[in-house]
């Protein structure tokens, strides 16, 4: 990356700086009291005799471990797991037209950001290849105050109303009597809620769709899922909705996969984007919006305020308006990732909200949220929460204020100190709602139009290519098999009927069911005691399209094999000039590659080098890897035939349709796989993820594929 003109290294910028005052570096200092006094033995607490008891007067002991008895906060309510970054954002050209927003102006500016990732439904200690939606949350620390993106990477959400949020994280949490299952929503009390939650239908689409189950953070779309307003400054406002594009295209595992990785490396996805970081292969992503006319409000089949829906990118296309660079890790976990506080309701000048009513509560929760969970007024002073813009108002005190306010008003007008702090006019970057015509009725109600549950699922699912179908069948399966009661399958079925027939066809399949004529009972019971039922009924609209490209991961880009993780299958006496040739190719093109043996420590190549090993077959695995390449060398591939974990590791891949290549030597090893027939050749038709030659350049395109998923139609592999 570009050096800036003052020489700073590429990842420093003001939020760096605002930091740097509060970070601390114990290299080369005495160990402290919180008082600054110098400690002469951590070792032993204070005693009357070696042998007696512990002294009151120990304020070193007290002081230690006072503070580490207090150590916990409560984590999220949701979204408790997750890992974040810094970076930057940077505009491609001013979009002065659509918003006044002034870090949407400047292609020179960058403007730093710091990013959190998450799973929902799980606790802070649980895995992060649960089947969930990811948090996608951006804080912008603008020039003009602190901007938060606060997404996720699905588009559409459960509930279209926030009053419905506590029942439904209340449902999906584990259940209250025996606080199980950990971050799943394969049990009872979910599927009750959905089942009787119709609104809920697309969102379940994406849910059991592989978007739940991403291969990396970096590799998933982010999305701001309301329909906001962006202001120009001629106070002219449009719609916009916001989408992240991540550059190495849309990717994910596969089902059987996720569940091991779980096991194996609940980390994988804090891990990956760590170690990418650290490698210097910064991950980016595009930020694109879907601009809509206020004119154009009414003109599509769906309501625009309606969280559950999305407007196809046939009907508005994204533009991608900017750049996000994640380049720098973060010093401490707790510090910055744990403390940090994000809110729907930080907007700068040039971006306002619209009465969707998910995010109306989300604007009221997010910061009472924080006030539970960091403790006070004044989470806003913690330094990975504070502005790089001057903050300058009355508010005063409360636990922990760290800023030292001046003077002796601390109330508005006032004559004593000229009336300052004061008042911005809008030219002067101050902040003005839009000011929305507003002429209605109080009423607890939801409009009609937001009452189109299922032709958006349905557009989903045409969408899917056909492996991507049977993902979604198959986790159906999954989650509605992990229910016991049948009532609530049986509900489910209907539901899905009303989605596509044959896709409840099949999961009624598998769950030894027949696919209700007639549901029982009324599906969707979010109705208002006194309202009319019939006003609350679904209705399906004639689509605008049926089908669009944009919502199939088959369609994401793949032409790049860049920090996909490769395992290298070896032992001693590999053939050297094979192992280097691909390790070269592989490397060249951004991939990394680990070496797997039979043991840690080293293996010598047939040419005499000594080759790290950077996994044994008992500490890696096959699901942490994106591909597997088996170099030749007898003694080598005699020694792994050896190995039946060296065996299971290729089978595993195989299963879980990655790219596969081997030399005309190594390939004896693949002899001694499950799917042998197809590596001699007995059995078609050729498999495009099998290189059975030293061919790096094929290998590459391969691994461009990520997965080759036409594999699971043979369906016998015993891994
Ligand atoms: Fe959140 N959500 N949410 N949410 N949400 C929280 O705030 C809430 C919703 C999202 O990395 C909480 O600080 C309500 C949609 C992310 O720190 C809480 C409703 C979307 C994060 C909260 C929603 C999100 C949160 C818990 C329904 C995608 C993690 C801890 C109206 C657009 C941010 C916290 C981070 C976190 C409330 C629905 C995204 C309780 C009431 C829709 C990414 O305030």
């Amino acid at each position: 990356m570009a050096q800036k003109p003052n020489d700073k290294p590429a990842n420093e910028n003001k939020k760096t700086e605002n930091l740097a005052p509060h970070t601390e570096n114990s290299d080369e200092q005495f160990l402290t009291t919180n008082q600054g006094v110098r400690i002469n033995d951590n070792q032993n607490s204070l005693k009357a005799g070696d042998r007696g008891p512990t002294l009151m007067e120990d304020f070193i002991f007290r002081e230690k471990i006072t503070h580490f008895d207090h150590e916990r906060i409560p984590e999220r309510i949701v979204h408790a797991r997750g890992a974040g970054a810094h970076g930057y954002f940077q505009v491609y050209e001013s979009m002065a037209e659509y918003t006044k927003a002034g870090f949407l102006q400047d292609p020179s500016v960058q403007t730093p950001v710091f990013v959190r990732f998450s799973t929902v439904v799980g606790f802070r200690g649980s895995t992060d290849l649960a089947r969930d939606a990811r948090g996608f949350a951006v804080k912008f620390y603008t020039e003009e105050g602190n901007y938060d993106l606060v997404g996720n990477n699905i588009p559409v959400f459960f509930i279209q109303d926030s009053i419905k949020f506590p029942d439904l994280v209340h449902a999906v949490k584990p259940e209250p009597h025996h606080e199980i299952p950990q971050a799943s929503a394969a049990h009872d009390t979910f599927w009750d809620f959905i089942s009787l939650m119709p609104e809920s239908m697309h969102m379940i689409m994406w849910a059991m769709s592989d978007r739940a189950i991403p291969r990396s953070y970096r590799m998933m779309e982010g999305f701001g899922v309301h329909t906001f307003r962006f202001v120009n400054a001629e106070g002219k406002a449009r719609f916009v909705k916001f989408h992240w594009k991540p550059l190495l295209g849309v990717h994910a595992v596969a089902w059987d996969e996720a569940q091991k990785i779980s096991g194996k490396d609940p980390d994988f996805h804090r891990r990956d984007l760590w170690e990418a970081i650290e490698a210097g292969s910064y991950p980016e992503w595009e930020l694109g919006v879907q601009i809509v006319e206020e004119e154009d409000e009414h003109k599509f089949d769906f309501d625009l305020l309606d969280p559950t829906k999305i407007i196809p990118e046939e009907l508005v296309p994204v533009k991608r308006i900017g750049k996000m660079v994640l380049n720098r890790n973060p010093d401490n976990f707790f510090a910055e990732t744990e403390q940090v506080a994000f809110h729907p309701g930080h907007v700068v000048p040039g971006i306002d909200f619209t009465n969707d009513p998910l995010l109306q509560g989300r604007l009221f929760s997010y910061t009472d949220t924080q006030l539970k969970r960091l403790g006070g007024p004044n989470f806003h002073e913690i330094p990975i929460n504070r502005p790089v813009a001057p903050v300058h108002n009355n508010q005063r005190d409360g636990h922990m204020r760290q800023t030292i306010n001046k003077g002796r008003t601390s109330y508005e007008p006032n004559s004593m100190r000229g009336g300052c702090p004061f008042q911005a006019k809008m030219s002067e970057g101050g902040f003005a709602s839009y000011a929305e015509r507003i002429d209605a009725p109080k009423v607890r109600a939801r409009s009609e139009s937001f009452m189109d549950f299922y032709s958006q699922a349905t557009l989903f699912y045409n969408s899917q290519s056909e492996a991507e179908k049977t993902h979604i069948m198959e986790a159906l399966r999954f989650e509605l098999g992990m229910v016991e009661i049948e009532a609530i399958r049986e509900r489910m079925l209907s539901h899905l009927k009303e989605v596509d027939e044959s896709l409840a066809q099949q999961v009624a399949e598998g769950l030894g069911l027949k696919v209700p004529a007639q549901p029982k009972e009324p599906l969707n019971q979010s109705i208002p005691a006194d309202a009319d039922p019939e006003s609350y009924q679904p209705r399906r609209r004639k689509p605008m399209i049926e089908k669009s490209e944009a919502l199939s991961m088959a369609n994401t880009a793949k032409d790049s094999i860049k920090t996909r993780m490769v395992a290298i299958l070896a032992a001693d006496g590999v053939n050297e000039d094979e192992l280097t040739q691909m390790q070269k190719a592989l490397e060249a093109e951004g991939a990394m590659t680990k070496i797997v043996a039979p043991h840690l420590g080293t293996i010598k190549a047939s040419g005499g080098t000594e080759f790290k090993v950077e996994k044994s077959f008992l500490t890696g695995t096959s699901v942490v890897f994106d591909a597997v390449y088996v170099p030749g060398g007898t003694q080598s591939v005699d020694t792994l035939l050896g190995v039946p974990k060296a065996i299971h590791f290729l089978n595993e891949a195989y299963l879980h349709c990655k790219p596969i290549a081997a030399s005309e030597e190594g390939k004896k090893l693949l002899l001694a796989t499950y799917f042998t027939k197809k590596v001699s050749g007995e059995s078609t038709p050729v498999d495009a993820g099998l290189l059975l030659e030293q061919n790096p350049e094929s290998f590459i395109k391969a691994m461009a594929q990520h997965r080759f998923w036409e594999r699971e139609k043979e369906g016998k592999v015993p891994a």
